[in-house]
């Protein structure tokens, strides 16, 4: 049986704006079509001039079924807390100089994909650093449970990405701060820790987001990686509900 990817950009003046995507059953695709581009349509970063809808089949054998990581939320009182997170987070993966790491943060901010860095030897790996690499093809199981909100749900977004970086060869962890303005909750993850979120990582208001996807392994295996991220569709099953 084939499903369908949908994906959906938008921009302004070839800046992004915003991005989503599904994978769906035929029967689905008007629906979720237009819930797409209403959704690009308004963002809190303003309307966009351009709009993308892209729709391919995908072979049903091909997908890969994950199970969520496991959730937790960690309140902190301000950014410096939440930054301080991230430090405990990379200590804790074992990597003694979280600050090197940290460095790379500002360098996500301009970025539609994330930074590839190679923790050992503090090099970007991506083949385009402008673009940064982008986990993509993937949605969450809608017949086991977990979040199933009809706008942005950053929590339920984040979960099926992390979710699947965390299963990529060769990665270790990922660090998350949204580049929405009003969504100042991010996130650590990694297969050994789950998925941690940290209520503040920055200031209301602020657009300095991106991501960090931390690489340990040879370079002959930085391809796989990347081609895991950018082709491997999967859909991730029995995520957690967030508490209330
Ligand atoms: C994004 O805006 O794409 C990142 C969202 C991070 C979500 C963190 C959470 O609430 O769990
Ligand atoms: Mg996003
Ligand atoms: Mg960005
Ligand atoms: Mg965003």
């Amino acid at each position: 049986m084939s499903l369908y990817s949908i994906k959906m950009r938008a921009s302004t003046n070839q800046t992004h704006i915003s991005g989503a995507e599904k994978i769906i059953p035929y029967d689905q695709i008007g629906p979720f079509v237009n819930q797409l581009v209403q959704r690009g349509m308004h963002h809190p970063k303003g309307n966009p001039d351009s709009l993308n809808l892209k729709i391919e089949t995908i072979d049903e054998r091909d997908i890969l079924y994950i199970e969520a990581l496991p959730v937790r939320t960690i309140e902190v009182g301000s950014c410096r807390d939440g930054i301080e997170e991230i430090r405990k987070f990379l200590l804790s993966l074992g990597l003694a100089h979280p600050d090197n790491i940290l460095r790379f943060l500002s360098e996500t901010y301009a970025m539609r994909g994330a930074i590839l860095l190679d923790v050992d030897t503090l090099e970007r790996l991506e083949p385009d650093g402008k673009r940064g690499v982008r986990a993509t093809y993937m949605d969450a199981d809608r017949t086991s449970g977990g979040p199933s909100g009809n706008g942005k749900d950053h929590y339920a977004e984040a979960i099926v990405l992390a979710t699947k970086v965390a299963h990529a060869p060769n990665l270790i962890g990922e660090i998350c701060i949204s580049d929405d303005p009003d969504y100042v909750t991010g996130y650590v993850a990694s297969k050994t820790t789950g998925y941690t979120r940290i209520t503040k990582m920055k200031e209301l208001g602020s657009e300095n987001g991106g991501r960090i996807f931390l690489y340990r392994g040879r370079r002959e295996d930085v391809a796989k990686t990347i081609s895991f991220l950018e082709k491997q569709p999967v859909i991730v099953r029995n995520i957690q509900p967030l508490e209330v």
